[in-house]
């Protein structure tokens, strides 16, 4: 049988270390969804939704087998409308195991018929995350190793704005 999967996220913006992850996951699975969270928890967002569906639809428009798409609601009711039986996530350090370990066992018990399967990135991506790339380079500092190049192109964009 063949396995979808959702990769689930903010995104804000896509990182080097997301991309990694969507390539791995993409050789194990069938089909990934990339999954934009619409109505995000986490305040306020440097990229709108639209501008984040763009930059990763372009950073993975190379991938046969990657999709993107927004999702508002319960992750476990877009898996189910997409007929996705898995949740790709990626674990940093051991920081990241609390969070989602959380998440993990409250979606299963959401729908039980839903895995969450984990995946560590490559080790020069493991202190990677979109808050500190936003960071960095709002002070000025470098992040052309850390993020793809139509990101350091969209960001700069966002500083003349
Ligand atoms: N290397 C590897 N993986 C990374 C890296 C990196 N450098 N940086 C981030 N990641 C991973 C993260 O661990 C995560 O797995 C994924 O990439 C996306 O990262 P973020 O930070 O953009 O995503 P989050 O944590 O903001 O996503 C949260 C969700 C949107 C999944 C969550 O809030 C959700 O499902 N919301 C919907 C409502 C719902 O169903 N709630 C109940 C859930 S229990």
């Amino acid at each position: 049988h063949t396995v979808k999967a959702v990769y689930p996220g903010t995104f804000d913006p896509l990182t080097n270390g997301h991309l990694d992850l969507i390539a791995r996951g993409a050789q194990i699975v069938d089909e990934l969804v990339v999954g934009i969270l619409r109505n995000s928890e986490k305040g306020n967002p440097l990229f709108s939704v639209e501008e984040r569906l763009e930059m990763i639809s372009e950073a993975t428009a190379h991938f046969g087998n990657v999709s993107v798409m927004t999702f508002n609601g319960l992750l476990v009711e877009f898996c189910k409308a997409q007929g996705a039986k898995a949740v790709l996530r990626g674990i940093r350090a051991i920081s990241d195991y609390e969070y989602e370990f959380q998440m993990a066992m409250m979606n299963r018990k959401l729908d039980p018929n839903i895995e969450t399967l984990f995946m560590m990135p490559a080790e020069k991506y493991t202190y990677v995350s979109s808050r500190l790339i936003k960071g960095v380079f709002q002070l000025g500092g470098d992040v052309t190793a850390l993020v793809p190049p139509l990101v350091v192109e969209r960001l700069k964009a966002k500083n003349r704005e």
